[in-house]
């Protein structure tokens, strides 16, 4: 006979507490079921505590690169980490120190997710233009000390220390360790560059309007401007190419007859001389809504410049700015000659009538005698 249950109450892991019609009491073992739910509850406990979600903080991130120009006005700060969750960046944030003095940075909110194997690139205004990608986060210019110094990254989650940081738009430092190398900033979404020495140029020097055609079949006239910093005699010619598609350049700048009466002379006059040359549009890249165009080269030892400068691209119908430059001059000088031949014609014409006027006065004259 079956016992039957009037009562139940949990005695210990496992087992039910009941009791007999006579009111003896024993345990019993709990249902599979029972047990099952149980052991689920405490699977999914052990997994909610053990999860990314649940460990979603910030300090897993570590400062990897540094970099800063002589000027600081280009400066960057590269964290990295290789864990998820680490978004919660909000109420911390990065300092710069040197002796005494500081510099800080504060998150605000939540940063970029995921986390995993990513970067985090805060870096001064003009780095976007000085190596070409967009960076995280946007850090005041001089925030970084130089060349001693130190960033850190928290409060108290990774400080690095430096005793020269590189001031070449070359190298950088790299941590953990402080290795110096090529520099190779890196934001969240992945983009990467390397920062380039910046030069100056001037699209259609002398003219305030650089409109562009994209589709025109004219040349593009650029000026790289020298400067106390940069000579353009120290530029590898053969290695200048401009716009996104890397047009070289129309002249032949290596011949020395071309470099010296055609591309090497002050455009600006600012007493410094120049690097003038001539590339086809079609071969430049440069495409219709584009507002700015660069051009790229190396010095003889290999050091990597780049110069931008804004320009206006145009459609067909309106893109006769350097075209009309050079069909102008041509069309002006045929139309001035036509003038002058007509009013040569016009003056001998009117000199033949007043010749025959006078002519027929006179006989006129000598007929009334
Ligand atoms: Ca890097
Ligand atoms: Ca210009
Ligand atoms: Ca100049």
């Amino acid at each position: 006979m079956s016992s039957q249950v009037v009562c139940r109450k949990p005695a210990r892991w496992g087992l039910w507490m009941t009791s007999d019609p006579r009111g003896r009491r024993f345990t019993v073992e709990k249902s599979m079921q029972q047990l099952l739910l149980r052991a689920g509850f405490l699977c999914l406990l052990t997994v909610l505590v053990s999860s990314p979600a649940a460990q979603a903080t910030f300090h897993f991130y570590d400062i990897s690169e540094v970099y800063s120009s002589a000027d600081g006005s280009v400066q960057f700060v590269e964290l990295f980490t290789s864990r998820n969750g680490q978004q919660f960046l909000g109420g911390h944030g990065i300092a710069a120190f040197r002796g005494a003095s500081s510099n800080d940075f504060a998150f605000i909110g939540r940063g970029p997710a995921p986390t995993a194997n990513r970067s985090l690139l805060i870096a001064t205004a003009s780095f976007e233009a000085a190596c070409g990608i967009v960076p995280d986060y946007i850090l005041p210019d001089g925030f970084l000390f130089g060349p001693d110094g130190g960033v850190s990254f928290g409060p108290n989650v990774d400080t690095v220390n430096y005793t020269l940081l590189p001031l070449d738009w070359v190298t950088s430092l790299n941590f953990p360790g402080g290795a110096t190398g090529t520099n190779s900033p890196e934001n969240h979404a992945g983009d990467t560059c390397s920062l380039v020495v910046p030069v100056r140029i001037d699209i259609n020097p002398g003219s305030d309007v650089d409109r562009i055609n994209p589709m025109s079949r004219s040349v593009i006239p650029v000026a790289l401007l020298g400067s106390d910093t940069f000579d353009v005699l120290d530029v590898d010619v053969t290695t200048l190419s401009f716009g996104p598609a890397g047009a070289p350049s129309v002249l032949p700048l290596t011949n020395p007859w071309v470099f010296r009466f055609f591309t090497h002379f002050d455009v600006n006059h600012d007493g410094h001389k120049d690097l003038f040359a001539l590339y086809r549009t079609q071969e430049t890249g440069i495409a219709l809504g584009d507002d700015e165009a660069c051009l790229n080269g190396e010095t003889l030892d290999e050091t990597v410049f780049r110069g931008c400068d804004h320009i206006t691209t145009v459609p067909k119908a309106c893109g006769l700015g350097f075209e009309l430059v050079l069909v102008l001059p041509p069309l002006m000088w045929v139309y001035g000659r036509r003038r002058r031949q007509i009013h040569r014609l016009e003056e001998r014409s009117h000199h033949s009538s007043s010749k025959m006027l006078l002519g027929s006065c006179s006989d006129v004259e000598h007929g009334h005698a």
